[in-house]
């Protein structure tokens, strides 16, 4: 069974997004697509956080969505929280448009993301290579811009 998720990212400034989910099934791959505008142009942290709560803003989302008590690292990495996304690429024209394909982010299941919150941030994230303690836990990748609790698509 294919499942499908959405969220819609947005927050106090102009930043806004919209990031689809897509697993063809439990075990597979999710890949993400979407876009997000209104970004300073260069790289900007993205990630799963563990709570799906905006009550206070992006900040009540907690942090970085880790159910396997691991340090902060990039996509690619074995040692990373499940949420760890790396960054998204914001043109001249303010503009990120993606398409990751994640084999650790999951729809169904007790580590679903479901219900969780995306966070887009004002940094770059350095995939926890740098250097100091922040760095394995946010990789430093700075405020929270914009972010959207991850629902169920039909
Ligand atoms: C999580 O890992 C840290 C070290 O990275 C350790 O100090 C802590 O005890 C671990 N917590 C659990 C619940 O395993
Ligand atoms: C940011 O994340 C992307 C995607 O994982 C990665 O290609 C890029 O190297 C990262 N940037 C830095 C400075 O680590
Ligand atoms: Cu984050
Ligand atoms: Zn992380």
């Amino acid at each position: 069974m294919v499942l499908k998720a959405v969220c819609v990212l947005k927050g106090t400034g102009e930043v806004t997004g919209t990031v689809h989910f897509v697993q063809e099934g439990e075990g597979s791959s999710v890949t993400l697509t979407g876009e997000i505008t209104g970004l300073s142009p260069g790289e900007h942290g993205f990630h799963v956080h563990t709570f799906g709560d905006n009550t206070n803003g992006c900040i009540s989302a907690g942090p970085h969505f880790n159910p396997h008590n691991k340090t902060h690292g990039g996509p690619k990495d074995e040692n990373r929280h499940v949420g760890d996304l790396g960054n998204v690429t914001a043109g001249a024209d303010n503009v990120a448009k993606f398409k990751i394909e994640d084999k650790m982010l999951t729809l169904t299941g007790p580590n679903s993301i479901i219900g969780r919150t995306m966070v887009i941030h004002e940094k770059t994230d350095d995939l926890g290579k740098g250097g100091d303690e922040e760095s394995l836990k946010t990789g430093n990748a700075g405020g929270r811009l914009a972010c959207g609790v991850i629902g169920i698509a039909q």
